[in-house]
């Protein structure tokens, strides 16, 4: 990326040598000590566009081990990076030059779960999905859901707070999550692993470690309240004519769905024809009529008849007002995953049409779309302008697909899209972070008051700066030359 292009390694952190590797090896074993083929993968994030030169991945099976490492990282001043599914979509989860790769990927067993109160307890390294299946076993779900669900795991969505599909109903994971068992950079073991659902005692410390991106600890255990599963889902995929139709819609589905609605989600017809082009065995429902925007609507809820009935009366009614100019219910769960995978595919298919910049953004919903239209004025026909998103929460993916990277592009990309942003008082990162990719952009949402503050934080917590260095904070506030 482009970013670290500018940067030069700190000369503050050493460099690996054997006895580091013998050292590591007492530690962990020598299985969980990778310095083959594998480092390469490591090395490099979701989209290929951030690598680094990492010499060696770490496997740690326990918070004992994990705590170990940090110490002795600490000690010989070795730069680490926290990796969890490495599926972090702002350079955030890789090295950017030799940091040494911690993944937790052996830490993944499920410590307990309470099946009253829903209260799971779980290691830092379970895989979301594998959550998801576990609960629906106890009849329950995971209070978040996104497309990289397969492979990010639930210690990556509490350092990234991922919000994801059903954020508009079961809210973030600042309200889901209760406690977290934290390792910090001396490897002090911070337990803050509370199952309660109030505990007013002190500074809510585990808030900082959520979202903090694996720059201020690595959370080693989880301990979060899932919602109970309930019987009656139900999906439908829309079509508006214009994007002011997809915000009165957004409105009259809060109104008249109320507490069943589970997932409001965008996509405009750039971005289906970019799913259509790229993806195999997807169709669009609603062809042969080419729509501007597309709405993926999913109620959940506990009486079906009841639920299929207000959803019906909602369409019928959106349909008479012109809200929408088609629309289908899933009448099967096939149907019903069909609809999620067209959105869900969105940025599998931009991986594979080329190179992609994107933009998580946070934005006035008003506003939102009139940016993915600037974008489009100011790049012209050489690149795919897409937009899509989780319009419920007021958050647009702005994807610009290229053929290739190519910097003439970003120079017209950046810094307008920030200033954007930050002139309509949005946010340049709603839930992918900040990672490499925007370090040096906080300023555009964050007041400098409040990143000093955010610095002298990091200081207090890492004063060697060895957690994922060069990552979240400006580095002229972080001193690493
Ligand atoms: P990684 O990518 O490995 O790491 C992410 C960051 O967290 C890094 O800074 C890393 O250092 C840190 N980290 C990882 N594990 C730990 C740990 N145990 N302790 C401390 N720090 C740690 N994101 C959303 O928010 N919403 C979406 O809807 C969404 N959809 C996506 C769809 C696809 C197809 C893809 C590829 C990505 C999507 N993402 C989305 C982005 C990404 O999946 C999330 O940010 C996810 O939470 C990252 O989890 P991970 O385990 O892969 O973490
Ligand atoms: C989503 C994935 C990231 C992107 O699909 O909700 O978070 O911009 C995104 O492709
Ligand atoms: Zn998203």
């Amino acid at each position: 990326g482009s970013v670290a292009g500018e940067i030069q390694r700190s000369s503050k952190f050493a460099t690996l040598n054997s006895d580091d590797v013998a050292h590591f090896k007492e530690i962990l074993g020598e299985r969980n000590v990778v310095q083959d083929e594998r480092l390469e993968a490591a090395n490099s994030d979701w989209m290929h566009k951030y690598v680094g030169s990492s010499r060696i991945l770490l496997l740690p099976k326990s918070t004992d081990e994990v705590s170990r490492i940090l110490k002795y990282c600490n000690s010989r001043c070795l730069a680490v990076v926290p990796q969890g599914g490495n599926t972090g979509l702002v350079g955030g989860s890789v090295p950017v030059f030799d940091e040494v790769i911690i993944n937790m990927a052996l830490m993944k067993q499920v410590i307990s779960f309470d099946k009253i109160s829903g209260i799971l307890v779980c290691e830092a390294g379970c895989i979301l999905e594998d959550l998801i299946s576990f609960l629906d076993n106890q009849g329950f779900v995971m209070p978040l859901d996104l497309g990289a669900k397969g492979s990010c795991q639930i210690g990556g969505n509490v350092a990234t707070n991922a919000g994801g599909l059903r954020l508009i109903r079961y809210g973030s994971l600042h309200g889901n999550v209760l406690g977290l068992e934290v390792v910090l950079a001396n490897g002090d073991v911070l337990d803050m692993l509370g199952t309660l659902r109030k505990d007013n005692t002190g500074y809510d410390l585990k808030h900082l470690f959520i979202g903090s991106e694996g720059s201020l600890g690595i959370i080693t255990k989880v301990s979060i309240l899932t919602p109970p599963k309930l019987s009656s889902v139900n999906i439908a995929f829309l079509a508006c004519q214009d994007y002011l139709s997809c915000q009165k819609l957004l409105l009259e589905a809060k109104r008249s769905l109320g507490e069943i609605l589970s997932a409001f989600e965008f996509m405009d017809s750039v971005a289906m024809d970019v799913v259509l082009n790229n993806l195999d065995g997807v169709r669009n429902p609603l062809a042969p009529t080419a729509h501007n925007f597309y709405v993926l609507i999913e109620t959940t809820g506990t009486e079906e008849s009841y639920d299929k009935e207000k959803l019906e009366k909602f369409l019928v009614g959106s349909m008479e007002s012109g809200l929408i100019s088609d629309g289908v219910l899933a009448q099967d769960i096939n149907q019903a995953s069909a609809f999620w995978r067209l959105r869900e595919g969105v940025p599998e298919s931009l991986q594979r049409a080329g190179a992609v910049y994107k933009y998580d953004l946070s934005l006035p919903v008003e506003k939102m779309y009139d940016l993915v239209v600037e974008m489009r004025a100011r790049l012209g026909e050489s690149v795919k302008v897409v937009g899509y998103g989780h319009l419920g929460d007021g958050n647009l993916h702005l994807n610009i697909s290229a053929p290739k990277y190519d910097d003439a592009i970003l120079a017209q990309i950046e810094p307008f899209v920030y200033e954007w942003t930050s002139n309509h008082r949005g946010s340049i990162s709603a839930e992918h972070g900040v990672g490499l990719m925007k370090a040096n952009k906080i300023f555009y949402s964050k007041s400098p008051e409040a990143v000093q503050l955010m610095a002298s934080i990091k200081k207090l917590v890492d004063p060697k700066t060895i957690l994922n260095p060069y990552k979240v904070l400006p580095h002229s506030l972080m001193s690493y030359s």
